[in-house]
């Protein structure tokens, strides 16, 4: 159920997100906290004579198990645990919203958690159904589907597929999980299992999951053929089921920084120091760790500038939040602030291997109110924030608007007020 505290987007199905500050006030996001996405009314299955089916429909793939006890799963195979970002692909939707109107649930900033998850490892489940791991003919042509019978407002099941090169990722731990934070999964939550893949969107972590099947093609599902897809800029409701048909399912989430205390319209206090203080979360794209947050504070409005992007719709161009983002995009070095960051390095499973990391990163900064925005004496000011990961990739500045509001992963822009002009 969700907590007393979250923003509900819709009851039934339950979908829901916790307050921004609440979300970033810990490292593990607690059950209470995390958000909830459901395309159906939850599915009540018996540990006890849960079954989970595993076959293959793919003519070179043979298996010799087909079908596997919770008991099983638990006892069998060696059970791994990790920290794992999981994430919507319509977290931030809103933001996307507001700069031209897109569908879907309109979801602030908190449809993402950070969670201790444990369970099987996907790969050593299909060994032991009989999967040949050295005899599989290229990996793009096989995909693992994941099924519930769960009946949904769009289809009359939940399934989604992963291509075998991310299924089978030795360095992308995916799991049959039967924990969350330490505790058995929740019925919200997928109870008694649930798929986890670490970096990729959370659609395709299924709930309440059934069976596994091997194809030589991906699902048909309407959450993976004709929903979370990012669509050219140029599709509309009128013809995107043509752009849906030559669009591919959106797998891994991109490189993000979201600012998430203080929140958007809040009326800012300095500390003891002339210094405002600014939370928020990072996730690196691909499990790349976070190298470093940027944040700046700037008084508006901004001045405007000529767009020189011209990847980008009028629409987003003209909007409020690109026209902050392009005069941030300006400043200089010295008007931005480096972050502390926290990548939970103590908590077990969070750092997966030396190079994977697919918790988030939080981070927090003071930053000082800078001379323009004293001397411009002005209430009104942004808070801006971008990330870079270690291999040097940046946020991007502005994410190209798409119709299914989907990967928003522009800088984080918040805007505040003083209650009166800085003194
Ligand atoms: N069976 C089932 N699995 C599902 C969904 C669903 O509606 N049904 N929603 C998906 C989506 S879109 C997301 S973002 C995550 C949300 O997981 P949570 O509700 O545990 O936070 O579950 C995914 N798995
Ligand atoms: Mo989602």
């Amino acid at each position: 159920m969700a907590a007393e505290h979250h923003h509900v987007l819709s009851k039934q199905p339950l979908n829901a997100e916790p307050p921004p500050d609440v979300l970033v006030s810990t490292f593990l996001t607690s059950n209470r906290d995390v958000y909830h996405r459901n395309h159906g009314e939850f599915v009540e299955l018996d540990a006890k004579s849960y079954n989970l089916i595993v076959s293959s429909e793919a003519d070179a793939v043979r298996l010799t198990k087909s079908d596997f006890a919770l008991a099983e799963l638990q006892q069998d195979f060696p059970k791994r645990d990790l920290v794992t970002v999981l994430s919507c692909a319509g977290n931030r939707r809103t933001e996307m919203d507001h700069e031209k109107e897109v569908e879907g649930l309109k979801w602030g900033t908190s449809a993402i958690a950070n969670c201790h998850f444990a369970g099987a490892m996907l790969t050593d489940l299909l060994k032991s159904a009989g999967l040949e791991l050295d005899k599989l003919p290229s990996p793009e042509s096989l995909h693992i589907h994941f099924e519930t019978s769960q009946n949904c407002e769009d289809d009359s099941y939940y399934a989604a597929s992963l291509p075998l090169s991310i299924a089978l990722d030795p360095e992308r731990p995916t799991l049959l999980a039967y924990e969350m934070n330490h505790a058995p999964l929740e019925p919200a939550h997928g109870f008694p299992l649930r798929v986890v893949v670490p970096g990729v969107i959370g659609a395709r972590s299924v709930k309440w999951l059934e069976r596994i099947v091997i194809r030589d093609h991906e699902s048909d599902n309407f959450y993976q053929a004709r929903d979370y897809k990012v669509l050219p800029p140029e599709a509309t409701p009128d013809t995107k089921a043509e752009y849906l048909k030559k669009t591919p399912a959106l797998m891994e989430f991109p490189l993000n920084s979201v600012i998430c205390s203080p929140a958007e319209g809040e009326m800012l206090s300095l500390d003891g120091e002339g210094a405002v203080t600014v939370k928020g979360y990072a996730v690196g794209t691909s499990g790349i760790r976070i190298e470093s947050v940027q944040v700046a504070i700037v008084p508006l409005p901004v001045l405007s500038i000529r767009a020189t992007d011209s990847n980008l719709l009028p629409e987003i161009t003209s909007s409020e939040a690109y026209k902050i983002r392009a005069h941030a995009s300006t400043l200089l070095a010295s008007a931005w602030t480096k972050a502390t960051l926290d990548e939970g390095a103590k908590e077990p499973g969070a750092i997966t291997t030396a190079n994977k990391h697919w918790g988030w990163t939080l981070f927090s900064a003071q930053i000082a109110v800078s001379d323009d925005v004293r001397q411009l004496g002005k209430p009104e000011v942004a808070l801006i924030a971008y990330a870079t990961d270690v291999e040097g990739h940046k946020q991007e500045m502005q994410t190209n608007w798409n119709l299914r509001g989907v990967a928003e992963a522009s800088w984080s822009v918040v805007k505040c007020r003083f209650n009166s002009a800085v003194p």
